[in-house]
């Protein structure tokens, strides 16, 4: 169980955070109690199909409801879970994967804040039912933000957060009416608090001349939609009974010879052989193994290089791990590996041993009547995107992305920085045990999704946090080392916006990830301050902590077709402008200590509505509906040119 004992060496107490477990709902109409969650005792391999696996993807439409009652708990009340969602009222059909915001014409749909309930039911293949042999296990990829999970009226598991996925296993369940349909029952509820990440607080309005009786309001301290619903796709797959559960991989190289040192875990019976083979990427056998642990040579390596700085980026490797068991069929699980290696200097942040330049984007999972839900055709077309502007780079601003995101990141020599959800962490009781604890249990799920992949270069555990708070400190450093603790072959960073900011955190990132907005937010409209603000903070930064600097934000919104010359703030013309006064501070430093660029943002994408934002943040270079602004242009000259002049293979 994930639990943390969190020393609170500020408050000087020690306190015991239930990770994850009792979901404190806000005070008022939305309380409801949850059980405790186990999240961390086992792996969370991507599922995959193999000749002993199958999967079946539950996506399409749900039967959906809203539960609009004054205490949003009369799903709970009337244990809408036991029988069909038809019979206890009203449903609409709702598609999954999506957000549930943007589907239908309901304002109140749209904003709502609480319980929603999704129903369907699915016909379990027979054999999966009669082999008892067969563990058939429900994934979620993801729902926002708290989950619970029924399967024919039985509770399967509950899960708190956003961005991350999780399963139960419910062979059992399925085998005790093997002639019915599986009803699969999903609540999820949107409410955050001031433990969630991100955090977020429900005020009630009391002033009855103003607001009518029990009126309420969830304040959030970021600058994006808070999306809700299931976002990605729900499966049933198989495994064996006796099964991999998770395998974890580091890779090295001396000079022509690669390493990948692996370790497996198989859960569900003993007296198991594993064999362990790689593959090159036209199936040749490479190297093999066997046992739990180990390490493969690989000679003649190729590696995992980035998009832009080889010829033949994003090569993968495939390791198939065959597990036999003593009277049982055995199991075989393929994990694509990169052999690639990261270092980060004082000065420079290394893969394989080579300077490498971060030009790229920051993104938001966000697109038209979707929400954040996941889509194929809009990934691959970013991704396109992506490739004519010659980004080698993007950070997962401001959560975890989906997996297959990832997957391409990886096959393309996309270079990530993966994120956790830690954003808009500004009140101080957000610096509080519970949310520490669970920030770490976040962390844990996110470094056990991701930590195979070799595009994930670094890891980032908060975005722009208040670090001038007294307990930011205690809560950064705990975090960081945490971090570190479960991977020691990445570096660490929390994205800072601030220079107050790093005073505190400063000397446990590895690497200085810092926006900044000069001429937007401050000096509105003076391009002219830009080179002396953006070295001077630069020079600070460097003096201060000796790192590699990345400037992580920088932008400025243009209405699409809004124009003016000279340029005035919201037009084409000054997203161009500020831009361009940014890179000429950007080329002083590339050579010194400065290691990358990630422009704020690659696409426009909606927010709360607020007098800030004119349906939505429009600081993309393209369109929500990703088509592009001028600065897309002004931006692909640049990357194809950064990408001549930094991505080429340095000699030795
Ligand atoms: C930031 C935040 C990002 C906002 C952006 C903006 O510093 O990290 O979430 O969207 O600024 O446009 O204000």
């Amino acid at each position: 169980m994930a639990s943390y004992i969190v020393a609170t060496a500020a408050l000087g107490r020690t306190d015991r955070g239930e990770a994850a477990g009792h979901w404190r709902a806000p005070p008022g109409p939305l309380t409801t109690m949850f059980g405790t969650v186990l999240p961390l005792d086992g792996g969370m391999l991507f599922p995959q199909e193999s000749s002993f696996r199958e999967v079946k993807e539950l996506n399409g439409l749900w039967d959906f409801r809203a539960d609009g009652s004054p205490n949003r708990n009369e799903g709970f009340e009337k244990a809408w879970y036991k029988r069909r969602l038809t019979e206890t009222g009203p449903v609409i059909e709702m598609p999954v994967p999506a957000s549930y915001n943007d589907i239908t014409q309901d304002p109140t749909l749209r904003d709502f804040i609480g319980w929603v309930w999704y129903e369907r039911e699915v016909f379990v293949p027979a054999r999966w039912i009669s082999d008892e042999g067969t563990r058939v296990v429900l994934r979620v990829g993801s729902a926002h933000y708290y989950s619970i999970v029924w399967v024919n009226g039985e509770k399967v598991t509950e899960h708190e957060g956003g961005h991350l996925p999780f399963e139960a296993e419910i062979s059992s369940l399925i085998r005790k009416e093997p002639t019915k349909p599986c009803r699969i029952t999903i609540a999820v509820n949107n409410t955050l608090t001031l433990e969630t990440l991100p955090p977020g607080t429900i005020q009630y309005m009391n002033d009855s001349s103003r607001y009518p009786d029990g009126f309420f309001v969830q304040n959030i301290d970021f600058d994006f939609f808070n999306y809700a619903g299931i976002h990605r796709s729900v499966l049933l797959y198989t495994t064996p009974k006796v099964h991999v559960d998770d395998i974890s991989v580091e890779t090295n190289f001396m000079d022509n010879t690669g390493l990948v040192r692996y370790k497996v875990s198989v859960q569900g019976g003993f007296n198991n052989t594993l064999n362990i083979t790689l593959m090159d990427k036209d199936g040749h056998f490479v190297a093999s193994s066997t046992g739990s642990s180990g390490g493969l040579k690989v000679v003649d390596v190729k590696l995992w290089w980035p998009y832009l700085m080889h010829e033949n980026p994003g090569y993968l490797y495939s390791m198939k791990v065959r597990q036999h068991a003593h009277r049982h069929v055995g199991d075989e699980y393929t994990l694509p590996v990169g052999i690639r290696t990261i270092n980060v200097t004082n000065t420079q942040f290394l893969i394989n041993n080579k300077p490498f330049y971060f030009h790229g984007v920051n993104k938001h999972e966000d697109s038209d009547i979707r929400g954040r839900g996941f889509d194929w055709p809009l990934i691959v077309k970013d991704f396109n995107l992506m490739k004519w502007l010659g980004v080698n780079s993007f950070r997962t601003s401001h959560y975890p992305y989906a997996e297959e995101i990832l997957q391409m990141c990886d096959r393309h020599g996309i270079v990530v920085i993966d994120e956790c959800p830690g954003v808009g962490i500004k009140d101080i009781r957000s610096f509080r045990n519970a949310s520490l604890s669970h920030h770490l249990v976040v962390m844990d799920e996110l470094v056990r999704r991701d930590k195979n992949h070799p595009s994930v270069v670094m890891w980032s555990v908060a975005n722009e946090p208040a670090s001038e708070m007294p307990p930011a400190e205690f809560y950064f450093k705990t975090l960081i080392e945490h971090t570190k603790a479960l991977d020691q072959t990445r570096p660490v960073t929390y994205v800072t916006i601030a220079a107050a900011d790093m005073d505190k955190g400063g000397p446990y990132v590895d690497v200085v990830c810092a926006n900044s907005y000069f001429a937007w937010y401050f000096d509105q409209g003076r391009l002219d301050i830009i080179p002396l603000q953006l070295s001077t903070h630069f020079e600070n930064w460097y003096r201060k902590y000796q790192r590699p600097i990345i400037q992580s934000e920088y932008g400025a919104d243009a209405v699409p077709g809004l124009h003016m010359d000279p340029p005035m703030m919201f037009t084409e013309e000054y997203q161009n402008a500020l831009l361009q006064s940014y890179h000429d501070v950007f080329d002083q430093k590339r050579n010194q200590y400065f290691v990358g660029e990630l422009i704020w943002n690659f696409a426009d994408f909606m927010t709360s509505q607020g007098i800030y934002r004119v349906v939505g943040n429009k600081k993309g270079i393209f369109t929500r509906q990703r088509q592009p602004k001028a600065a897309a242009f002004l931006l692909r000259k640049r990357y194809w040119r950064l990408a001549n002049e930094t991505g080429r293979l340095l000699p030795d």
